[in-house]
């Protein structure tokens, strides 16, 4: 807490990312609200303002992989690749920025350390680390769903002599891996992108996986023109079709069971997936997260291409023991993931089954083995959905924290609000889509839900909405059934559970009904007077 005078705004944005960036051109431009944008970074962009590790690129494709709110701003920007890299994006975010002026309503290098809510004049206070306080009548949380490194603790890093990097906070400069060796621990998706470019220039790398995962080749390539020019002419039917499939990607599951064909039809199928690249390997069948059976054929078919491509048949073994369906975690997408492992300089350590005891001053050590490193890269994730909101003192009615308010797992209506906390809003928060989807489009849902709802506020002198205690219950139990129908559930160490972080609670935190039926809930909740909320004057 500072004495300085607060900054009154009507509404305070924290995080300039994808939906900070959108949600301000929305209040700032659309409604006429004086808002600021508070942002930890020194420069835009969220979590790819942060995760610059060697290989980092979006898993979606680029020609959705973007704002479509404006049809202007769409066809003005030209993507290069199938999938857009962490400069690129970068990049792409600042035109966004320029374009719409949005700089002159952002504070960067400003992190948000607490905001309290006062009931007598129905504000938040805002106070950050540069000292600066704020006062807003809402308070927006763009604070994304994967921006809380998680780093283990893993005794005696303190210790360790080389340099050490967890991927989302890597280095502007880069990290010159030449004449080192390398360890990196945590085979996800980050870590798979990773570990290619890392064995390509270092001298050795020794990759410690505890969970062995799935990768499908992404099959990454240059836009041809043609490319270009047809998504140009057909961008509103590309919209119009992320908007209505489960995962907001350009493409439908295809409505057909695994047990619809013929083993040779199906696997003539997984290999034209498998050749073209990329998340449709998923969409191959309407049955392959839902039933267990269904999904070892997709299972199975992935873990022979593993074996075929590995020449060293233990290694082989290893990468193929995966002990969960096929996409019920987050499924990563490569290239040369698999193929590295054929390289003289790279090793493989099953850390499940010789786990890791302690970082040393010149390495690390399993329980059997010790290894000799320079340099140790954490690809080990986040503290996801969660992790960002609790680090801030957030205190709602009553000064009742946050913190406690989740201590037994998130607490979110719609992933948009949560009970006893007025006026605040959460962009993707728990509860929602989000981390299921390519994130452009349940972002753009969400500032579009809210810019839209504050403007009805406005329109009818109302000044606070919050969800009824009993409307998040409910939601809480939607959330847990579908889930529950699914396979992801059942993942016992996957981080849409909090499993990747030691004492999180275990609760499945995004929306697992899919994108098109969580938008018609939000829509008829709003037809419905905005069931489940209580608004007053
Ligand atoms: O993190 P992860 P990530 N000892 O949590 C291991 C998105 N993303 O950064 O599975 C040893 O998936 C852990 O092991 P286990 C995407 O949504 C998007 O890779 O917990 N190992 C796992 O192998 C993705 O899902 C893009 O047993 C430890 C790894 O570290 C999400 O970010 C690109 C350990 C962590 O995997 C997170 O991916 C990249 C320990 N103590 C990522 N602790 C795009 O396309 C953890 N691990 C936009």
């Amino acid at each position: 807490m500072t004495d300085a005078p607060a900054i009154d705004r009507d509404a305070v944005i924290i995080g300039a990312g994808f939906s900070g960036l959108y949600q301000l051109h929305s209040l700032r431009d659309r409604l006429g609200l004086d808002v600021t944008v508070l942002e930890a970074g020194g420069g835009v962009g969220g979590t790819w303002y942060w995760n610059r590790y060697p290989g980092a690129r979006c898993d979606s494709e680029s020609h959705i992989y973007c704002y479509t709110f404006s049809k202007e701003i769409y066809q003005k920007w030209q993507w290069s690749e199938r999938y857009p890299g962490h400069e690129e994006i970068r990049r792409y975010l600042q035109f966004v920025a320029d374009e719409l002026d949005l700089a002159r309503s952002i504070r960067l290098n400003t992190r948000v350390t607490g905001a309290s809510y006062d009931e007598a004049t129905q504000r938040w206070t805002v106070e950050t680390d540069s000292g600066e306080r704020y006062r807003a009548q809402f308070l927006i949380a763009a604070v994304g769903c994967l921006s809380s490194a998680n780093v283990p603790k893993i005794p005696g890093l303190e210790s360790f002599k080389g340099d050490w990097y967890h991927t989302a906070h890597w280095p502007h400069e880069g990290v010159d891996f030449t004449g080192k060796r390398v360890g990196m621990i945590g085979t996800g998706s980050t870590g798979i992108q990773c570990a290619p470019v890392i064995a390509a220039e270092a001298t050795h790398l020794t990759v410690f996986q505890r969970t062995a995962n799935y990768s499908i080749p992404a099959r990454n390539k240059p836009l041809t023109r043609k490319f270009v020019d047809e998504v140009r002419r057909n961008w509103e039917d590309i919209r119009a079709l992320t908007h209505r499939t489960h995962n907001g990607h350009a493409f439908t599951i295809t409505d057909r069971s695994v047990f619809d064909v013929s083993d040779a039809e199906r696997e003539k199928i997984y290999r034209e997936a498998y050749a073209y690249g990329g998340l449709q390997y998923r969409a191959t069948f309407r049955d392959l997260l839902v039933d267990k059976r269904a999904n070892d054929t997709a299972a199975e078919f992935l873990k022979q291409r593993i074996r075929e491509i590995v020449k060293d048949p233990a290694t082989a073994d290893l990468l193929a023991n995966i002990d969960h369906p096929f996409a019920a975690k987050r499924p990563p997408i490569d290239t040369d993931y698999f193929e590295t492992f054929n390289r003289e300089n790279v090793a493989l350590v099953d850390v499940r089954a010789d786990p890791i005891e302690a970082i040393t001053p010149d390495g690390l050590r399993t329980g059997k083995r010790s290894f000799k490193l320079d340099t140790l890269v954490f690809a080990t994730g986040f503290d996801a959905m969660t992790g960002t909101m609790l680090a801030i003192d957030i205190r709602g009615r009553g000064g009742r924290d946050l913190r406690s308010a989740w201590q037994a797992g998130p607490r979110n209506y719609l992933g948009l609000q949560v009970d006893g906390f007025p006026n605040l809003f959460t962009v993707t928060g728990p509860g929602s889509p989000s981390v299921l989807c390519n994130m452009p489009v349940p972002i753009e849902h969400h500032v579009d839900w809210i810019t839209a709802c504050i403007a009805d506020m406005r329109a009818k002198g109302l000044k606070t909405i919050e969800p009824t205690p009993e409307a998040v219950d409910d939601w809480l139990v939607q959330v847990n059934t579908v889930a529950k129908a699914t396979l992801l559930y059942d993942v016992k160490h996957s981080w849409y559970l909090g499993a990747n972080v030691p004492g999180k609670p275990r609760v499945f935190m995004p929306y697992a009904g899919g994108m098109a039926r969580y938008r018609q809930i939000c829509a008829d909740v709003v037809a419905a007077g905005y069931r489940g909320f209580a608004l007053s004057a």
